[in-house]
């Protein structure tokens, strides 16, 4: 069988289409030998590694297909931690695929998608949760998660895993001496000492797991419902915070009929806006559409910015969008404060948080802003540890250990004896290692890689 990490591998790593410049990576033991084989110019072979070289990449019959500088960097210092050569040349379609082909003609081989990461996991250089951060890090959308990303890229969350995980071996070790030599006068181990050790493991696994609550939020961003009765100004407030005329305001109620979503950050937080029609009764066949809408935005929104027109006053209305929010993260909008405000915070209860604002002058956003910040807490979550889960598969995977050292804890309780509970621990022992990938099935390594770009 042939090992396919013998194989040297290439691709085109920079986005398909022109662009100022094209990298071409080649990865393997061949790399060096093969981009000779292109490339005309001073000898690859002799190129110290991390160097960069100027010359010219020719196609078999010898003619010039581009102008192009090569970095030569050789094992173990590269990102997969084989010899690896990068050919930088000009970013058009035509000349990028021409480099690649007479690279393939040259004796590499088309890397299929993540293959470059699969080999930087293959060869002990990151884990597989670090592998996966690779994707997050490439496809955040935003700069907390990229920020998540890029820490969990660094070890943290392995560093977690592992020092758990290294607990519940050590753990395991102990157990196992207890169960080989009864009658040896050896390191006394308790039963609870063994419930204390996985109560313990089972703690720090839950932080983990709480940290995926916000895990979405930073991956794609707090989903933040605008909402309240017609024509308080809800439009104009997510025009305000857009900073541009994206909804349309009018002074006739009902203008919106249909959910209008804008990413926007606010002080470093993700925010997914929709500006949704105001709720009342109505008989309008297209409004009552747009107001069923608005109710089921409310309900899956994390964050909820109710909108009243401080210059009128409350009525039954704003009671009835108050009321269906009581149960939501919100922030009560008391908008129009450029002309006389005629409702107050004691309006309201004291765990409220509203805010006067005018979405025509801009007066308040800055405190809507800060209400935001104190209320989604996410950045303090992002600096505490570095460690937000945003993965399902890591969530599941961490709950199935957490529940594993549960049951430990539970037998022992119920007098089981500790030879029966180890089968528990190595569960949790298993489950930890598919996230770092000691104990994950070669299918799902395949799989996780699959959904890399080629290139990568
Ligand atoms: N004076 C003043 N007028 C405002 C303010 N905000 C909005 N308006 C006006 O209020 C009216 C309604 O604004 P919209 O933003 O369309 O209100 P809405 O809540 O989206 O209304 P619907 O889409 O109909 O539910 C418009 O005439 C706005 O110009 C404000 O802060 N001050
Ligand atoms: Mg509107």
């Amino acid at each position: 069988m042939i090992n396919l990490t013998d194989r040297t591998i290439a691709a085109i790593a920079t986005p398909q289409g022109t662009g100022g410049i094209s990298v071409i990576r080649i990865s393997g033991a061949d790399a060096v030998a093969i981009a000779d084989r292109v490339f005309s110019g001073k000898p690859l072979r002799d190129a110290v590694s991390h160097t960069i070289h100027y010359g010219f990449i020719k196609d078999s019959n010898g003619d010039t297909i581009d102008e192009v500088l090569v970095s030569v960097m050789l094992a173990p210092k590269t990102f997969t931690r084989e010899d690896t050569v990068e050919i930088s040349c000009h970013g058009g379609t035509v000349v990028t695929q021409n480099v690649l082909r007479a690279v393939i003609e040259a004796g590499a081989y088309m890397a299929e998608p993540g293959e470059f990461t699969k080999r930087a996991f293959c060869n002990g250089r990151i884990d597989l949760s670090q592998a996966e951060a690779v994707i997050d890090i490439i496809n955040a959308k935003n700069e907390l998660s990229q920020r998540n990303a890029i820490s969990q890229l660094g070890g943290t969350l392995s560093r977690e895993i592992k020092s758990v995980r290294d607990e519940l071996v050590h753990l395991c070790a102990k157990m196992q001496v207890l169960i080989d030599y009864p009658d040896e006068d050896l390191e006394d181990i308790t039963e609870d000492d063994i419930k204390n050790v996985c109560r313990e493991c089972a703690d720090r696994i839950e932080k983990l797991i709480v940290s995926s609550d916000n895990g979405r939020m930073v991956r794609d961003g707090i989903r933040t419902a605008i909402v309240g009765k017609p024509n308080v100004g809800k439009s104009s407030i997510l025009n305000c915070l857009a900073q541009e005329e994206r909804a349309i305001v009018t002074d006739i109620a009902g203008t919106t009929r249909d959910v209008i979503e804008e990413s926007v950050t606010i002080k470093g937080i993700p925010l997914v806006l929709s500006d949704t029609a105001g709720i009342r009764e109505t008989d309008d066949a297209v409004e009552k559409i747009g107001v069923e809408k608005s109710r089921q935005h409310l309900d899956s929104a994390d964050l909820v910015i109710v909108v009243i027109d401080g210059a009128r006053g409350i009525d039954d209305e704003d009671r009835e969008v108050i009321s269906a929010t009581t149960d939501k993260r919100r922030i009560i909008l008391l908008n129009k404060s450029d002309i006389d405000t005629k409702v107050g915070s004691s309006d309201f209860s004291d765990n409220d948080i509203v805010i006067e604002i005018s979405a025509k002058t801009g007066e308040g956003i800055d405190k809507l802003a800060n209400a935001i910040e104190e209320l989604c807490k996410l950045n303090d979550i992002a600096s505490e540890n570095g460690r937000i889960i945003t993965n399902m598969r890591h969530k599941t995977a961490l709950i199935g250990a957490r529940d594993a050292l549960v049951r430990v804890a539970d037998a022992l309780d119920m007098g089981m004896p500790s030879d029966i509970v180890s089968i528990d621990i190595a569960q949790a022992l298993d489950s930890l290692g598919e996230i770092t990938g000691e104990t994950v099935s070669e299918s799902i390594v395949d799989d996780i890689f699959h959904n890399f770009c080629v290139g990568k």
